[in-house]
């Protein structure tokens, strides 16, 4: 996978070259290269924002710097060339007032070849810029990554990226261990806790069925622990299950903490 990433502050993408997002790299799975976008400026000030139009505060990142760095990274110098392309690379802007980043985006995106990631600063960028490349064919995501805001993309953008190239077929060590995790699949529930070695630490046991050595107990007690935890921290999840994928102990569980399962979805009893 190539991934381009855009900001000024290139050198902030530097961690990308340690721990499993180096090696990638150094596997050749992943190629990531971060550009400055004064680079595409021509004054002598790199200037690459200005006041908003329409008043307020702070500054925008201005269209004209960001549309001649974007062109030549898209692989077009004429607009109308673009359409005729294909292959580009799925153009991302992180922005605060964006969709939520998923799961579901980041395992999309880890099927790409491309990913180009544009950085915005101070007040964001504007508008026109993901609506024209848009409207040229580019498939443009803008995304958020929760709700609290950061003084620039690129945060956001090294989180999603962790989040899409760990996902790519032999990028991790052992594969099996993004099977079971939150948020992944239809039935997303928090992951259930874990536990190692000793069984008694500063007094304080392991669940005792942890240590059957019965997997059918363990897998309805991790279950079972992975809807009362998605119960009380994120019931928006819960309510998001489909009724038909629970079997019957779900079902049990779902009901004991108060919730109804016979229709589409799970509805809390008040
Ligand atoms: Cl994507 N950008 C910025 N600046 N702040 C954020 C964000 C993105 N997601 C949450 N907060």
């Amino acid at each position: 996978m190539k991934i381009d990433i855009v900001s000024v502050f290139p050198e902030y993408f530097e961690v990308m070259n340690l721990s499993l997002m180096g090696k990638a790299q150094a596997k050749g799975l992943l190629e990531i290269k971060a550009h400055n976008l004064r680079d595409w400026t021509h004054d002598v000030h790199h200037s690459v924002d200005d006041t908003p139009v329409g008043g307020g505060a702070g500054m925008v990142m201005k269209p004209e710097v960001w549309s001649e760095c974007l062109d030549e990274l898209l692989g077009f110098s004429r607009p109308s060339e673009s359409s005729a392309l294909s292959g580009t690379p799925v153009l991302i802007f992180p922005n605060p007032s964006a969709p939520l980043f998923t799961q579901r985006d980041a395992t999309e995106l880890s099927h790409a070849d491309h990913l180009l990631f544009g950085c915005g600063r101070y007040e964001g960028y504007d508008a026109r810029i993901p609506d024209y490349y848009r409207s040229q064919g580019v498939d443009v995501r803008e995304y958020s990554i929760g709700d609290y805001v950061l003084n620039g993309g690129e945060v956001a953008v090294s989180v999603m990226l962790e989040a899409i190239t760990r996902l790519m077929p032999g990028f991790m060590g052992n594969p099996d261990s993004i099977v079971e995790e939150s948020y992944t699949g239809e039935g997303a529930l928090l992951e259930h806790r874990q536990y190692t070695k000793p069984a008694v630490w500063r007094g304080i046991s392991v669940p005792e069925v942890l240590l059957s050595g019965n997997h059918g107990k363990v897998d309805r007690f991790r279950r079972d622990e992975a809807l009362t935890r998605t119960n009380e921290i994120r019931p928006d999840l819960i309510e998001a299950l489909d009724c038909k994928a629970l079997d019957k102990a779900d079902r049990k569980t779902l009901m004991a903490l108060g919730w109804e399962v016979s229709a589409t979805h799970p509805r809390k009893l008040d």
